[in-house]
């Protein structure tokens, strides 16, 4: 039998079970995405979590600050038992310390599936128990969710963050995308909840046909595909505002910038304008590293066409990555075009599939997240702050905040053992609280860190509805296979921990799984003519009507609607960005020169192109991509050289937070004095005398530091390191074997 399914990087058919299961594109998908040569493998992998486990020295000693957290061996138990524990672990830190005490903050991406997913369930199962501290933002957009509001309003930011001129408006009026952090089209592979027809490769290509060129803004050349026509201005990492204000004074300088939009669309440019004195191409050549003439001529062509600015994510996953988002809106808005077809300001174009991917004119079926009791919340990205510093305050956006005491952990659908920066510290972080719950379909290095394991089904074992936002189907998600030994789901391990704790039918308004599927897409179809439920789910999917993918970003802005902005303008200098006072966010676009750093090589952390952050980093298609078991890294052959390292080599990365072992790979993509090391090697502490991690997590060596006071996000992208050729003995990797006690 074939079945249906989805996935974060897009819908697919299985075919058989267990470890014959076998999967392949939907049929209907132009430019099915590569990895779903991973989930054949990692279906019954030896590190699935079999049987809810136990942490032998939590068991032995029960609750309590532990720094053995990571290092123990566990003890399976049966679910009674642990659902027992858990409930009444719960009931204790809510009794004694207050719901405050829990933290569900729980950031990750979980899976594709809008019933099951992950973070849904823990939600809602917390707060109807009585709430819990919680997390805001995301390390994708931590800088811009915050200041973007700032600068074009709230309305503004989500058209800026979750629509944006469409890829085919793109495709039919661009002249030139000038692109800060390029255009990986690896990367849009990828779209949260999913998406059936993968189709910006072919809107680029269109584009490129018709006359489209694109000038990528970037450390590494294959930021852009080689497919398509363009130029490469390889700047260092962390020097694209220099850049942005050497162009915006080219354009002043030479009678080119538009006045009257200025004046009619914007308030603060007359700071802006004076703060480019002494911007010239000669400086900014010097700290970017590029040549003065390439940006003098960039800005005389921006200003001959049709062109749109556009900054990638990854730019304002660094420090003061507030600045790269407000500089780009700068000269977009000089340039005048903000609001015309193709021209104007982007945001994330090859950063995911559903930035200018359409819009649908409704939202998906949602499984109801009733309030959260508790008032306190964190940045996603201080969570290692909250665990270390309860009862002190920080700044965020304005406000002052205090950490909350937090005595359990409860974690479901994210691995902070990949995503947070500086993993050592995050070690020391997991020892404080009492409790560290974890659900999980595989043994991550989060699961190993908890005291508490409960196994989860996948995808594959569960039914679900899957669609992006903006995609062009839903798919009904269908079993493929029975779940992997004792392994749950989400939604029955919460109805089980509700129920011993009083309010089972609360969570569950006393519906099964299929009956909430079916509730919820009945209540979603009933207005829009679709079929009834058991039709949809005999098809498989079906075609989501209404979409529209012709959107001109701040269209109706350009035509006279205001921006629910202070000025109802665009904010070149913001009043009360300035008023917070913040020296590491100042009222409008500033240039702060990247960390300064003992280390010489400047090391891109970005998204690796072989599977979705740390999943499945198990199966095919992550691990042909690895030298010698490792995660590779790429140097310069004359780095490299200078170094005594060969191709294949392992190496050991490091710097003053840590070290990891990687094999090196040789590329003169990388600009000279830049390396790159993906994100996502499954974090692997078990020989500390060689490396903090002997597999190549590059969040062994990030700073755990925010953007800034305004928006505390993550700055993981990129570090400084020293890279050395490593010919000592070669630990094996125990990342993937479960750390279970032996008989
Ligand atoms: N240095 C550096 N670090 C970064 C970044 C960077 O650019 N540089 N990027 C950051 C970004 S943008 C992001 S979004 C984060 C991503 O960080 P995460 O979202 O935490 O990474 P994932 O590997 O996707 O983790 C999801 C986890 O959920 C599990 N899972 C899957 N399905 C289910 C389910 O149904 N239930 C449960 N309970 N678990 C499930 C998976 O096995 C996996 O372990 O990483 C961030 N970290
Ligand atoms: N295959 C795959 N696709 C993914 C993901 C994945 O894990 N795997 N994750 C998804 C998620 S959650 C997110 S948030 C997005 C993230 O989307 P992005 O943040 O855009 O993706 P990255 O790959 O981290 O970074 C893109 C490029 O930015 C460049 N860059 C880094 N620093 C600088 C700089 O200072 N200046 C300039 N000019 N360029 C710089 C790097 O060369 C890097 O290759 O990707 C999504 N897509
Ligand atoms: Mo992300």
């Amino acid at each position: 039998m074939t079945a249906s399914s989805s996935s974060h990087w897009g819908a697919f058919l299985v075919d058989g079970t267990g470890s014959g299961l076998t999967v392949r594109p939907r049929p209907g998908d132009p430019d099915p995405s590569p990895l779903l040569g991973n989930i054949a493998g990692a279906h019954r992998h030896p590190s699935r979590v079999a049987r809810p486990a136990v942490r032998k020295g939590w068991l032995e000693r029960g609750p309590g600050p532990d720094p053995a957290r990571g290092d123990e061996a566990f003890v399976e138990v049966g679910w009674d038992t642990a659902l027992d524990l858990v409930a009444a672990e719960l009931r204790r830190v809510r009794r004694d310390h207050g719901d405050s005490a829990v933290y569900g903050g729980s950031y990750g991406w979980a899976s594709a599936g809008r019933f099951h997913h992950a973070q849904s369930q823990l939600n809602r199962f917390l707060a109807l128990g009585g709430g819990c501290t919680r997390s805001v933002n995301s390390y994708s957009l931590g800088a811009s969710l915050v200041v973007l509001p700032h600068i074009v309003g709230r309305r503004g930011a989500h058209a800026v963050i979750r629509r944006g001129t469409d890829w085919p408006v793109i495709a039919a009026h661009t002249d030139l995308l000038v692109a800060f952090g390029g255009v990986r089209t690896a990367t849009t592979f990828v779209t949260p909840g999913g998406r059936a027809t993968h189709d910006v490769r072919g809107h680029l290509r269109a584009a490129t046909a018709r006359g489209l060129r694109v000038t990528s803004v970037s450390p590494l050349r294959d930021d852009l595909a080689g497919e398509l026509r363009g130029d490469w201005l390889p700047v260092r990492p962390g020097t694209d505002v220099a850049v942005m204000l050497a162009l915006a004074h080219v354009l002043v300088r030479d009678g080119l910038a538009d006045h009257d939009f200025l004046a009619s669309h914007t308030v603060g440019a007359d700071r802006f304008l004076a703060s480019l004195a002494g911007r010239t191409p000669a400086w900014a050549a010097g700290v970017a590293g590029i040549a003065a003439g390439d940006i003098e001529r960039l800005a005389h062509r921006m200003a001959a066409g049709r062109t749109l600015v556009t900054v990638s994510w990854s730019l304002q996953r660094a420090p003061h990555g507030e600045q790269p988002l407000w500089a780009g809106l700068a000269l977009a808005a000089l340039l005048g075009q903000i609001g015309l077809p193709g021209g104007g300001f982007g945001h994330g174009y090859g950063s995911m599939g559903d930035v200018g991917g359409g819009t649908l004119p409704y939202g998906l079926p949602t499984f109801p997240q009733p309030p959260n009791p508790v008032p306190d919340v964190i940045p996603c990205a201080l969570i290692a702050d909250l665990l270390l510093r309860p009862g002190e305050t920080f700044d965020y956006d304005g406000g002052v905040h205090t950490f909350a005491d937090t005595r359990l952990v409860y974690w479901a659908g994210g691995n902070p053992f990949h995503h947070h920066q500086d993993l050592a510290r995050l070690r020391t972080a997991f020892a404080r609280p009492d409790t560290v719950v974890v659900h999980e379909p595989y043994w991550t290095a989060t699961a190993r860190h908890a005291d508490v394991v409960l196994p989860v089904t996948t995808t594959l074992e569960r039914e679900d509805l899957g669609a992006g936002r903006g995609d062009t189907h839903l798919v009904a998600m269908q079993r493929a296979d029975a779940p992997y030994a004792e392994a749950r789901d989400e939604y029955a391990i919460f109805a089980a921990l509700a129920g011993r704790l009083g309010y089972a039918d609360a969570f569950t308004e006393g519906r099964t799984a299929r009956q909430w599927l079916e509730h919820l897409y009945e209540g979603w179809r009933a207005d829009k003519g679709l079929p009834p439920f058991a039709e949809f789910w005999a098809a498989g999917e079906l075609a989501l009507p209404g979409r529209r993918d012709d959107t001109v970003l701040f269209a109706g802005f350009r035509a006279g609607e205001p921006l629910d902005t202070p000025s109802g303008r665009i904010e070149l200098h913001s009043a009360t960005v300035a008023g917070f006072g913040y020296p590491d966010c100042p009222g409008g676009p500033t240039w702060f020169p990247p960390p300064a750093s003992a280390y010489p090589l400047s090391l891109i952390c970005n998204q690796p192109a072989g599977r979705l952050h740390s999943q499945l980093d198990m199966g095919a298609e992550s691990q042909r991509r690895k030298v010698r078991g490792r995660e590779p890294v790429r140097l310069h052959p004359a780095d490299a050289a200078a170094r005594g390292i060969a191709d294949g080599d392992l190496v050991r990365v490091h710097n003053d937070v840590g070290s990891v072992l990687a094999g090196a790979a040789l590329d003169d993509a990388c600009r000279p004095g830049v390396a790159q090391l993906s994100t996502g090697a499954w974090f692997d502490h078990s020989a500390p005398d060689v490396a903090t991690c002997v597999h190549g997590n590059p969040n062994a060596l990030t700073a755990d530091a925010g953007t800034s006071r305004l928006a505390q996000g993550c700055t993981g992208q990129v570090t400084a390191v020293e890279i050395t050729r490593y010919d000592g003995p070669v630990p094996p990797l125990r990342t993937f074997t479960p750390p279970l006690e032996t008989a």
